[in-house]
């Protein structure tokens, strides 16, 4: 209000001060309104960003949905030759794909902060109901295929392109189960399969962690084989040897791949198309170690991306290994020398032997590079060993860890399901699952070599821990390698598989292990399990020398978490998988990647200074698998090599990419 006005007042002054007056209370009540403008804007923004960042998750998972191999069958087959009843179900099941799509479609959201993650999410929307909308198109005859550097899509990028039956074989499109379904996965024992549902929280935790080792590694040790977090140079002085292979690059990149890491994917896929190459250099490498990790990986890639670029290289890989065969036997030596073709064995096996978990683990790489090049030497070379296996004579049934490659005899009679002997057997299932079931002859060696193991090594400690020892001659070793915990998965996908007499004692035996396991890991105060581990009166699942105490980031443990989680949805595997990421964070992390320890026994114990590749191909792939649900990679569709690089099943998945031409194996070179 003005004050009131004498006569002698000038007119002006008064109108001055009530002006000023005046004037404070509008700049007042507009800072206020100011300062509730910004609140309200910066509100909207947190809203719009933690709805962007729910709605990537909905966006990933719908992509999944759209790209699954399984919902690709349904929509190239909806209207093309199914009987009229198929038919009805089919578009049944199409129209449930789209109105989960439709639930699917994100709320208008107007802040300025998320419109660049809009664009993305708009774009992928688009890509998404196209990728419905070719469910009229028939079936293409020939594989999609990218053209180099062609920006292949990523799983949560909307992959519109239909995608190829298997080599014009049937694909049967996997039912879905519950507790009530005839048994299943492929006639195997019943497993509940009402679905897991996505842990965002624990899974966007191990994303982060896969950031954090992949940006380190590209900081301090880019192209160079892994990284030495704690001295920050690469790591040369490994089983790679001293060339720059990108070991991580490529061991590493189906994991970015599956996480939807597109930034980071892109990077590695051009540093594969500019750098990798094994021309031109004289490596000594391990046949083994080069085939599950280069050959693996590509192979995984050109499975999920069609470029052709993977196929080459794994060809090129797989090619370099090749001398390494001219054994008498067909069994090849441990190592090959790139350049001269000179293979050999080492010096500390067995008086010149090969080993059984090294020549025993390249029959899935090598069969599935025969189908997708159309090129029948690679299997021929798997089958030459497989041959040679299957007639010699195999004491008490079980198989020795070497194998002399020139005179076709057993070495040392050492037996074992960890070390040495370990994926050998994991892939006579595993071939089994990747030909569709078809090859037999890998089952029926896979359940002979399991029920003599059953009974020669598989015991029960004191205590009630079910563990798998060595055994050396005659005398049972009652140690188990940290190795050999990948066992338990092995054990309980070969029960889920196929319902025969020992079906019921090889899931028993693959949750008892698995158990066992994860005793080894949290009877030590890291909370991560030692290299081996010992059974006696005195002590059970602990490990006793001192060069048995160490952890280097193995996966094996949480591979059979994994994939006892997917055939029971026991929720304590989850648990047990988010037990061991608390201690990775804790013990392994570093600033600048994650390091092994040199003693898990230890409350602070020392790390040993090397970022292995395999945590990144398989220790945080199985974890981050642990935390999804079942529609990312489904066991009926997908079959690991035993570095967790994921391989189509033949018949069952759309990704197959069978060359549409073999060459007779006369011509094959
Ligand atoms: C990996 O390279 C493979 O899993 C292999 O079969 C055994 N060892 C390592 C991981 O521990």
């Amino acid at each position: 209000m003005c004050p009131k006005t004498s006569k002698t007042t000038p007119l002006l002054l008064i109108a001055g001060i009530c002006f000023v007056i005046i004037l404070v209370g509008i700049t007042g009540i507009t800072l206020i309104n100011n300062i509730n403008l910004s609140n309200i804007i910066r509100l909207n923004e947190k809203v719009a960003s933690d709805s962007v960042s729910n709605n990537e998750n909905q966006i990933k998972e719908l992509n999944y949905v759209n790209n699954h191999p399984r919902n690709v069958y349904l929509k190239l087959n909806a209207s093309n030759g199914d009987s009229g009843e198929e038919k009805m179900q089919r578009e049944q099941e199409l129209q449930e794909l789209q109105e989960q799509q439709e639930q699917l479609e994100l709320p208008k959201i107007s802040a300025v902060i998320g419109v660049r993650k809009l664009k993305v999410r708009d774009n992928q929307l688009k890509a998404a109901s196209e990728a419905i909308s070719v469910q009229t198109s028939p079936p293409p005859s020939s594989p999609p295929s990218t053209s180099p550097g062609d920006s292949t899509p990523l799983p949560s990028a909307g992959d519109s392109s239909p995608l190829p039956s298997s080599g014009g074989s049937t694909v049967s499109p996997p039912s879905s189960v519950d507790e009530d379904s005839p048994p299943l996965p492929f006639g195997g024992v019943k497993y509940n399969a009402s679905s897991g549902l996505i842990d965002y929280e624990k899974r966007n935790q191990v994303v982060k962690m896969m950031e954090h080792a992949w940006h380190n590694y590209k900081l301090y040790a880019w192209g160079k084989n892994e990284l030495r977090p704690l001295s920050q140079r690469p790591h040369s002085a490994s089983i790679f040897g001293a060339y720059d292979l990108g070991a991580t690059i490529v061991d590493g990149l189906d994991t970015l791949y599956i996480m939807g890491l597109e930034k980071e994917y892109r990077e590695g896929r051009d540093w594969i198309e500019r750098k990798f190459s094994l021309d031109n250099i004289s490596a000594e490498l391990s046949v083994f170690e080069t085939n599950i990790r280069f050959v693996g990986g590509m192979l995984t890639l050109y499975a999920f991306t069609g470029d052709a670029l993977y196929k080459e290289k794994a060809q090129h890989v797989a090619d370099k290994l090749l001398p390494a065969f001219q054994t008498p036997t067909g069994i090849p030596y441990a190592l090959v020398n790139t350049k001269t073709g000179v293979a050999k064995n080492y010096g500390w096996a067995s008086g010149g032997s090969s080993i059984l978990s090294e020549f025993g683990t390249l029959h899935l790489e090598f069969a599935y590079l025969s189908d997708i090049t159309g090129n029948p030497l690679y299997r021929e070379r798997v089958q030459t060993i497989r041959q040679v296996l299957k007639e010699i004579e195999k004491p008490k049934g079980l198989y020795p860890n070497f194998l002399n490659p020139k005179t076709g005899k057993w070495g040392q009679l050492h037996m074992s399901l960890g070390a040495l002997g370990d994926s050998y057997y994991e892939y006579l299932l595993k071939a089994w699952l990747q030909s569709g079931q078809t090859d037999e002859e890998a089952r029926e060696m896979y359940d002979e070599a399991m029920v003599a193991i059953l009974d020669k090594m598989v015991r029960t400690s004191p205590g009630g821990l079910t563990y798998v020892s060595d055994l050396k001659f005659d005398r049972l070793e009652h140690k188990m390698d940290h190795l050999a915990c990948f066992s338990g998965g092995l054990f309980a996908l070969g029960a889920a598989t196929r319902q025969n007499d020992y079906t019921d004692k090889y899931m028993e035996v693959g949750k008892g292990i698995t158990n066992t396991c994860h005793e080894s890991y949290i009877r030590a105060p890291t909370q991560l399990g030692p290299e081996a581990f010992r059974f006696s009166e005195a002590v059970e699942a602990r490990a006793l020398r001192s060069q048995e105490k160490y952890y280097i980031l193995r996966p094996e443990t949480f591979e059979s978490y994994f994939v006892l989680w997917r055939l029971t949805h026991d929720q304590k595997y989850r648990d047990w998988g988010w037990e061991a990421v608390l201690a990775l964070e804790k013990h392994c992390r570093t600033p600048h990647g994650y390091c092994g320890l040199r003693n898990v026994y230890q409350q602070e114990p020392q790390k040993d200074d090397v970022q292995q590749s395999f945590f990144l191909a398989e220790t945080l792939k199985y974890l981050y698998l642990l935390f999804s649900d079942d529609s990312v990679l489904p066991l009926d569709e997908w079959v690991f090599n035993t570095e967790a690089h994921p391989l189509p099943i033949k018949g069952a998945n759309a990704y197959y990419r069978q060359a549409p031409v073999t060459l007779p194996a006369s011509n094959a070179s």
